[in-house]
Formats: structure tokens, C-alpha cells, sequence
């Protein structure tokens, strides 16, 4: 009690010490609320720490690394005993192509693989199925049989390198082709180390590369992970991952507290189905993105270490102390990333990478600096491994463990996060866990909020992105041109994937195929007993009954990755989620941005407009108020409002692009229709023409845009709609512009193109077309 008071009394003090000097040195009434920086809702960053705000913690920074709750890292001599993993993410084209970088990768000091498979094979379809033709080989490499999977390997010592597969909708099939492939180069499975990402509910949330519905999705992760516990000592079942949730717009309590609450799930799912926890857990491994905040990101993954061990001991008991390890893996944010001014890539890579290292991660993924528009280069790739490799090598922060620890903002803050994200962990909870909130769609709606208003603060420049929203090169100097892309020839890649699955039906024994697919369509059909997401999932399937033994069988006899997931899809059918479309929050944001800056008296980027009469290329919030305008003035010319159909062709699920700007441009006066995601072209067109659209805005983000978007047009003139204007956006390299141009697309917006201006120029180009064609019938 005496302590506390004392504590008490010395935090005023300090506190008020600091107050006084700085509104002496700031003239500022309250500095303290005046400079602090709001982080989420109810949190700040504050803009002093003392040594009082690390004297009222709960787990005071005493604690050693390797020790409970692990705040301070897995291990206690962690990187000056081994220093994390250097795990770049890579596969494009072939299995052949991708083989030789991963084994250039690996003699230029890289230290662990990390798959990266084409949406072709993470929507489970075979390379010539043909709602695929514009996918193949593109976002990554094309895996159809476990022969595909033997060359992707070839020469590379599997009983000593770890693999991490990015694998999630057809976990199933390509487990069980790498586990196949593995015994062909004599490596058993109990001998392969590595990871599988098999984490399904952020597919549903946000990264969309789902195949089956939820629950026997379920199904799925609780059987790899019965499977590996039981055969696969050293392979981490499931990075549970809160990347994805970053990059789709999160801010950084929301993904901790999500990823967790996915984590808790998963065990729920296997020890409900009587696998131990201890069998489990200890191979549970996490995924976090690290984006450009950086001592929150550092902060956060100190806080995901400590929550994580406190819920497991409180939930799980576990006897085994490796089951409360947070062991994790990193990214490099994508979308923190610019395609102007390219070269600005590798310093925030570098920033980034910094963080994570900082936060104690395991492993790492630094991104390319021609992320923006396309896959790394020979040149990009090699300049994020030696990011990598100058950390550990030069500047000898590897050798001190959890240096941070102690730090008064950094200790306060991973206090600050982990509380925050506990509450809204415990708030999934009483809604009865994290299944059923998937299901219900909150964390979906949560995420895309979020990313919803920080759009607004980035086209209102609030938030500044050096070369982009500020600082801006106008003169175009050194090194601010698009950075050039890997290009991929898509129809030789199907063409050499065709002609391999063509040879490998052909030799093998089709009633051994038949027998397996047949055994394993009748496993998926026998429904465990029912289960409601939020309850405690049903028992086990018995080993005999193992969706992955059984996989594997069929794997061993060279089925397709297309054949096991129809057998399974003939049990469950294909899943395809409700479309829905928020709104009012961009317009909302805005608002309350630009109301800051008037009472600030006025920020960079308000309260502006220089730019000539009617022209869209303005500042501010005449951004806002032209487009608007111009809406109205569209509407009462044309008797309706502008109205565009936001589409996704192809398997690309990578939707925070077209729902921001969905719900953004419905927010500037547009009728905005959301097509449902892995459309043809053909059946864009036909709900361009069924909802009378006058133009379809296409999101593309995993390069099958030069196959799909010529095929939409064509699709448009087959309807007679060739009226119909498309636009394209996202990740696009400029050296595809010719051809897009070409096939007759009106306007292409890249990345770091503000939402209000890309509306305002659809209209007008809308408004031309219109009073032209009105013109011409006039004169006719
Ligand atoms: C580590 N070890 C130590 C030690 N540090 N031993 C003694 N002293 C120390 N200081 C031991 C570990 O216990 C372990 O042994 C071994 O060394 C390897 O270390 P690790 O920490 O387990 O590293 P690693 O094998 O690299 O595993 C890291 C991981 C794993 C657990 C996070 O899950 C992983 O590699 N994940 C990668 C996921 C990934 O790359 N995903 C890409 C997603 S891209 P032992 O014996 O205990 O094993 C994506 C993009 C998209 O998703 O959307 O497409
Ligand atoms: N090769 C390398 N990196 C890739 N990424 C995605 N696909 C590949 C690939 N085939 C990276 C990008 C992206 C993130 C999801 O992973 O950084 O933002």
C-alpha cells in the first residue's frame, strides 16, 4: 500500500516535471494529450515514458528471455546462440524454374525455403482446368502432382532444410505431395522439418484462397495437425497468421488480438478431438506482419509472446513448457510499400526487417522494392536477402538478446498492446470464439474498416508516405521511375504444366488413382458429428479416417491436386461468401481529418484546391467536394448516378483494393455493384450488362491481368455491352499498360493513386463518352 502510494506520488512527480518543461519548451497547454499519437481507438502513444510507467507493470521487464511469459523471447540466449531464419518467400512459374532460385537462393546464404504456390493450386485446380487460364504459374509456382512437387526439390538435402509451404484451401494435396516427393528422394517424414501455413480462418476473414465451407475446413486443420503430431515430430502444423490481417488494413491490436484468438481456436479444435494440447502446441507456430510503426511492431510481438503463454496456461494447463512458446515468423509489410520512387522500398524494408529482429522473431521474409508491381527480380530478391545478411553480419545486433528489454516506452507499450488485444479477445470469447465470429463476419468488417480510414488519412494526407502524398519528386529524378517487373510467360507455363499432367495420366495405374480418391471422398462424406462453430469441435477422425493419410495415399499413387480436392468437393461442395459492402466510413474519416487540421490550423494537403476549374488533379478537400459535385451534376444529366461494377477475375482473393474502393467510391456518389470474387471474364460481363453498369473497375493484384482483362472486353462486345468502359487499378507494372491500353482500356490507376482523384476522372471520361454518343444520335 505504501509502495503504491509512493509509485503513485512519484508518477505525478515525473509526469508533471515533464509537463512543465515541455510546455515551456512546446507552448502547448497539454502537451501530453497534444502530442501523443493515437494508435487504435482508445489507445494512444504517449509521447514521454518514465521509468514510473515501468514501474506499475504486471510482468515487470526483470524477467529473462526464455523465461514466463517469454515476453522477452523463446529462448534465453536467442540470437547470439542461432540467429533467426532468413526464409525468403519465392515460387513463380515452373517447379523447374522455382528449384533453381531456391537453390541459388540457398548458396547466396539464404538459410530456409518458403513456398510460394500459384492461386491455380491454392484454389485446388489443376493447370488445365479452365477457370485457371490466366493464373497459371503467375503469383507462384505451378504444383500439380507429387512430380511437380520431386522437381521443386531436386538436389535440395530435405532432412536438413526447413520448408514452410504457404498453403491453406488445398492444405491436403500438397501436404501430402511434399510428404511423397520427400519419400521418392528418401527423406521419411518423420525426418522433415518445416511449416505449413493450413491457418483457415483468415482465409475466411481476409486472405480468400478458401475452397470447402467453414466447418469441414475445420475438419481439415485439426487433421493435418493429428496427422503431423502423430508422424511429423518436427514440422510445425500451423502458422497462425496475423500477416494477412496487416496487409488487409488492421491496425496492430486488432491483428495480435485476432491471430491469438485464431491460435486458442485451433487448439480448442485438436484437443476437443482428443489430440493432447502437448502433442500440439509446442508445434503451433505464429506469422505477424511488420509494417512501419516501428516501436509498436516491436511492441507487438513482445505482447503476442506474453499473452499467448498467459491464455495457453490459463485455458490448457499444458505440462510441457514448449507448448506456452510464441515462436514466430515475419513479413515486411507489401502494402507499406510504393511503386513511386522504388529505391525508397529497401529503406523501409530495412526499418521493417529492424523491427522484427527487435521484437525477437524467429524468422524472416524481407520484401523486394519492386513489391508494388510485381514479383522480385534477380536484383530486388538479392537486395532483401542482404538485408537480412548485413543484420546478422554487420552490425552486431544479434549478439545482445532482447535488447529493448527495459526500455521504458517499449516495456509500457507491449503492456499497452497485450491489455488492449485481451480485450478484445475476451470480447470474441463471450461471442462464443473465433469460428463463429469468422462466420458472423465481424472480424472482416472490423479489418475492413480499419483499412477503410486509413485510406482516407493517406488520400487526405494526414499520413504521409514519403514520394507519394508528400515530398513528391515532381521532376521525376534518379530512381523514382517504376522499378522494371518480372515478366511471366502465362500460356508456356500452362502449356508445360499440361503436357506434364498429360504424361503422368498417362502412366500410372488409373484403378489405384480411382481406389484412393473413392476412399478419401467417402471419408470427407461420413460427417464427423455435427458441430456448431463456438462449441467444441466433434472427436477425431479415427487414424483410418485421416484426411491426410489419405490424401497422401492418393498423393503416392499421382492423383492431381485438381482430382483429391473435387473428391473432396464432391462431399462438400465448393464454399462462395456472401457479398456485402460497408459505407460511409471513408467520407466519415475525411471528415474528421480534415476538422483536426482546421482546428490545428489547417494541415499539409487541406484547405486547397489551386488546380485549374473542373480539374480532378487537386488537394484537399476539394478532392472531395469536386468529385461529389460531379457525381451530382453526372446524375442530373444522364438521369441516374454514375454506377460501376467493382471486379475480381480469376483465383486472386487479395481484395482490400477493390472493397476500399468499393465502399469509397459509393462514399463519392457513385452506385457501386460488388461482383463476388474468382469471376471469368465472361461472367463479369454478364453482370455488367444484368445490373446496367456504365463502367467495370477491375482490381488486379496477382498479375493475371494481361490474360483476363482482354478477355473481359471481348466478353462485353460478345454481350453487345462494348459501350460498357473498364477501368483497371492495383498491382499493375507499367510495361503492361501498352497492351491494356491496347485491348481498349480507358484508364489504369497504379498503386498510390488517390481514390477521389481515379472518380473524378472516371466520371469525366463517363460524362465524354456519353455526351458524344448522345451527340452522334443527335446527328444521325
Ligand atoms: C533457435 N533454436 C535454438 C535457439 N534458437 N536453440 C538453442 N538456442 C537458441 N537460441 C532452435 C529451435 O528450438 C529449433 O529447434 C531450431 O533451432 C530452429 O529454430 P526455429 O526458431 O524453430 O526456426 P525455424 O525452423 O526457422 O522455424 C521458425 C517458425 C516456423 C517456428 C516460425 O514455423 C517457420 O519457419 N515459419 C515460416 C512461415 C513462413 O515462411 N511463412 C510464409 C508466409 S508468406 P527445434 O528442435 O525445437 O525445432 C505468405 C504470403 C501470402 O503467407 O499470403 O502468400
Ligand atoms: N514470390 C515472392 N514474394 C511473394 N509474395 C507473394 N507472392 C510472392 C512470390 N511468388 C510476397 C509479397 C506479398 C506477400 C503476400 O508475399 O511481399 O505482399
Amino acid at each position: 500500500m505504501r509502495a503504491a502510494i509512493r509509485r503513485g506520488a512519484r508518477a505525478s512527480s515525473t509526469v508533471s516535471r515533464w509537463v512543465a518543461l515541455a510546455k515551456k519548451e512546446t507552448k502547448k497547454d497539454d502537451p501530453l494529450k497534444q502530442l501523443a499519437r493515437p494508435l487504435a481507438e482508445g489507445v494512444a502513444i504517449k509521447p514521454i515514458y518514465t521509468a514510473d510507467d515501468v514501474a506499475a507493470l504486471r510482468t515487470p521487464p526483470a524477467q529473462l528471455p526464455g523465461e514466463f511469459p517469454y515476453t522477452r523471447g523463446p529462448h534465453a540466449s536467442m540470437y547470439s546462440n542461432r540467429p533467426w531464419t532468413i526464409r525468403q518467400y519465392a515460387g513463380f512459374s515452373t517447379a523447374e524454374e522455382s528449384n533453381a532460385f531456391y537453390r541459388a537462393n540457398l548458396a547466396a546464404g539464404q538459410t530456409g525455403l518458403s513456398v510460394a504456390f500459384d492461386l491455380a493450386t491454392h484454389r485446388g485446380y489443376d493447370s488445365d482446368h479452365e477457370r485457371v487460364r490466366g493464373d497459371v504459374g503467375m503469383a507462384g509456382v505451378a504444383i500439380d502432382c507429387t512430380e511437380d512437387m520431386e522437381i521443386l526439390f531436386d538436389q535440395i538435402p530435405l532432412d536438413s532444410v526447413s520448408v514452410s509451404m504457404t498453403m491453406n484451401g488445398a492444405v491436403l494435396p500438397v501436404m501430402a505431395m511434399f510428404i511423397a516427393a520427400a519419400e521418392r528422394h528418401g527423406v521419411p517424414a518423420a525426418q522433415l522439418s518445416g511449416t505449413v501455413q493450413n491457418d483457415i480462418l483468415k482465409e475466411f476473414m481476409v486472405r480468400n484462397t478458401f475452397i470447402y465451407p467453414p466447418l469441414p475446413s475445420m475438419r481439415i486443420v485439426a487433421d493435418v495437425m493429428a496427422y503431423t503430431a502423430a508422424h511429423m515430430p518436427r514440422f510445425n502444423s500451423i502458422s497462425v497468421s496475423g500477416y494477412h490481417m496487416q496487409e488487409a488494413g488492421a491496425d496492430a491490436i486488432t491483428e495480435l488480438a485476432y491471430t491469438l484468438a485464431d491460435g486458442l481456436e485451433y487448439l480448442r479444435a485438436a484437443t476437443s478431438r482428443g489430440v493432447p494440447v502437448d502433442a500440439v502446441a509446442p508445434r503451433l507456430s505464429f506469422f505477424f506482419g511488420i509494417g512501419m510503426d516501428f516501436l509498436t511492431e516491436v511492441a507487438k510481438l513482445r505482447a503476442a509472446r506474453k499473452l499467448w503463454a498467459e491464455l495457453v496456461q490459463a485455458e490448457f494447463k499444458p505440462s510441457n513448457p514448449k507448448s506456452l512458446l510464441l515462436r514466430t515468423h515475419c513479413q515486411t509489410s507489401g502494402w507499406s510499400l510504393t511503386e513511386k520512387d522504388p529505391l525508397n522500398n529497401v529503406v523501409r524494408t530495412t526499418v521493417e526487417a529492424l523491427a522484427a529482429v527487435l521484437g525477437g522473431t524467429q524468422s524472416l521474409h524481407t520484401n523486394s522494392y519492386d513489391e508494388a508491381v510485381g514479383l522480385p527480380t534477380e536484383l530486388s530478391a538479392k537486395i532483401a536477402r542482404n538485408t537480412q545478411l548485413i543484420l546478422q553480419h554487420e552490425t552486431g545486433i544479434p549478439t545482445v538478446a532482447d535488447p529493448f528489454g527495459g526500455s521504458y516506452a517499449v516495456e509500457a507499450l507491449t503492456a499497452q498492446l497485450a491489455d488492449a488485444a485481451a480485450a478484445v479477445i475476451v470480447e470474441v470469447d463471450r461471442a462464443g470464439g473465433m469460428a463463429k465470429a469468422v462466420g458472423a463476419g465481424t472480424p472482416k468488417a472490423r479489418i475492413e474498416a480499419c483499412a477503410a480510414r486509413k485510406q482516407a488519412r493517406i488520400d487526405a494526407a494526414a499520413d504521409v508516405i514519403v514520394g507519394v502524398n508528400k515530398f513528391v519528386d515532381a521532376r521525376g529524378g534518379a530512381g523514382s521511375n517504376a522499378a522494371p517487373a518480372r515478366l511471366i510467360d502465362n500460356e508456356q507455363v500452362r502449356t508445360q504444366q499440361v503436357a506434364r499432367l498429360e504424361r503422368v495420366r498417362a502412366r500410372r495405374d488409373g484403378s489405384k488413382v480411382a481406389a484412393a480418391l473413392e476412399a478419401l471422398r467417402a471419408a470427407a462424406g461420413t460427417e464427423p458429428p455435427a458441430w456448431t462453430p463456438g462449441t467444441p469441435p466433434p472427436p477425431a477422425s479415427s487414424e483410418g479416417g485421416n484426411l491426410l493419410a489419405l490424401a497422401l495415399d492418393a498423393a503416392r499413387a499421382d492423383a492431381t491436386v485438381g482430382e483429391i480436392s473435387t473428391a473432396l468437393e464432391s462431399a462438400w461442395g465448393r464454399y462462395s461468401p456472401a457479398v456485402s459492402l460497408q459505407s460511409g466510413i471513408y467520407l466519415a474519416e475525411w471528415s474528421a481529418v480534415a476538422q483536426a487540421a482546421h482546428a490545428g490550423g489547417g494541415a499539409d494537403g487541406h484547405g486547397g484546391g489551386a488546380a485549374a476549374e473542373g480539374a480532378c488533379d487537386t488537394d484537399g478537400d476539394a478532392q472531395i467536394s469536386r468529385t461529389r459535385a460531379k457525381a451530382a451534376e453526372f446524375a442530373a444529366a444522364f438521369g441516374r448516378r454514375p454506377r460501376i461494377l467493382v471486379a475480381k477475375m480469376g483465383q486472386d482473393g487479395h481484395d482490400r483494393g477493390a472493397r476500399v474502393i468499393a465502399t469509397a467510391f459509393a462514399d463519392l456518389g457513385f452506385d457501386v455493384d460488388v461482383g463476388p470474387l474468382f469471376s471469368t471474364p465472361e461472367e463479369v460481363a454478364r453482370q455488367a450488362v444484368d445490373a446496367d453498369v456504365h463502367v467495370v473497375g477491375v482490381s488486379s493484384q496477382a498479375a493475371a491481368h494481361r490474360t483476363l482483362v482482354p478477355a473481359l472486353i471481348d466478353a462485353l462486345r460478345a454481350e453487345d455491352a462494348d459501350g460498357t468502359m473498364v477501368v483497371a487499378g492495383g498491382v499493375i507494372p507499367e510495361a503492361d499498360y501498352e497492351v491494356l491500353r491496347k485491348a481498349g482500356v480507358a484508364a489504369i490507376f497504379g498503386p498510390g493513386t488517390r481514390i477521389p482523384i481515379a472518380a473524378c476522372e472516371v466520371i469525366d471520361k463517363l460524362a465524354q463518352a456519353l455526351h458524344a454518343k448522345r451527340a452522334s444520335v443527335a446527328v444521325a
